[in-house]
């Protein structure tokens, strides 16, 4: 299944599905299903059948085929993110080229990189992120803010993978540089994350170790950076992180965990206010977001 959420001015968010190369969102709940959320935890919860429930749903005339261009241009509804998350996590230091550009001879990036406990920080509500087309934020204290490009995992609450996702781990790097003890600061703030546009199931994603992740970064219309990574290069499986994050620590079903960047922007090129951020993914679509100062 390829899930994804829109929203009209001063509504809650509406499932939506591509089906048959249409794009479907949910006129009016249906066994107690409007949202992304409801449909996941009505799956864990109740032993619900998600594609039973679409077909149901369907054939009961909840759905209405829309314009996915109308969606995306953010027409009279938009795209929002593609599960509303109880919570947003990240890890760390999950690709070398992260920590080769971290490190600087502090030792702590290097040390994670191999340590067996990866680096889980906590990184955002639901309200902070941004979704598809909204702008991501550039703190106005920050002079280095960087798009880190990521794959995000959906998560039960007992850890199982619900969906792949794209994300967007936006970062203040010269706050994180000056001190890590500022991580948090550098890491949450208004629009620090955005994901989407579509959460994909696992039974869709042939090989989760072969995600070819692209990002491109647009000023004025030209591309002032660009690069790539695969989820090849990821030093850790998805569930060694998820079975970490669950160490000792509950989380509620539709948590996002982003698993770590290997798309380093380099110094002196962040993000400046009107850039876009293009991210692409075969599997998985593409996310676009303007850069705004927040
Ligand atoms: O400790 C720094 C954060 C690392 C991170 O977000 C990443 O590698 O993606
Ligand atoms: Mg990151």
């Amino acid at each position: 299944m390829r899930l994804f959420q829109a929203k009209e001015a001063g509504e809650t968010e509406r499932l939506g599905v591509w089906r048959d190369g249409r794009a479907l969102v949910l006129q009016s709940a249906h066994d107690g299903v409007a949202t992304t959320l409801d449909l996941l935890e009505a799956s864990e919860e109740r032993g619900l059948d998600p594609a039973r429930w679409l077909a149901q749903a369907e054939q009961a005339g909840r759905f209405e085929a829309v314009a996915w261009d109308d969606l995306v241009r953010g027409k009279d509804r938009r795209l929002a993110v593609p599960v509303t998350p109880p919570e947003v996590w990240g890890a760390g230091v999950t690709y070398r080229r992260s920590a080769d550009f971290r490190e600087e001879g502090t030792g702590i990036y290097d040390r994670v990189y191999s340590a067996e406990r990866p680096e889980l920080f906590f990184k955002a509500s639901s309200w902070r992120c941004a979704s598809p087309g909204e702008a991501i934020g550039r703190r106005r204290d920050s002079s280095f803010t960087a798009a880190e490009p990521e794959i995000a995992v959906v998560l039960s609450r007992r850890g199982g993978i619900l969906g792949f996702a794209l994300a967007n781990d936006v970062s203040a790097w010269d706050i994180e540089r000056d001190n890590p003890l500022y991580l948090p600061q550098s890491k949450i703030y208004r629009g620090c994350f955005a994901f989407g546009p579509v959460l994909v199931t696992p039974d869709e994603i042939a090989d989760p170790y072969a995600l070819l992740l692209r990002c491109r970064v647009l000023r004025a219309g030209r591309e002032v950076f660009s690069g790539e990574a695969s989820t090849a290069q990821l030093k850790r499986r998805f569930e060694e992180l998820s079975g970490w994050l669950l160490r000792s620590n509950e989380i509620r079903t539709g948590t996002v965990l982003s698993t770590g960047t290997g798309i380093i922007q380099p110094l002196g090129s962040g993000l400046e206010e009107g850039d876009v951020v293009e991210l692409s993914c075969p599997e998985l679509g593409e996310l676009r977001n303007p850069v705004a100062l927040v």
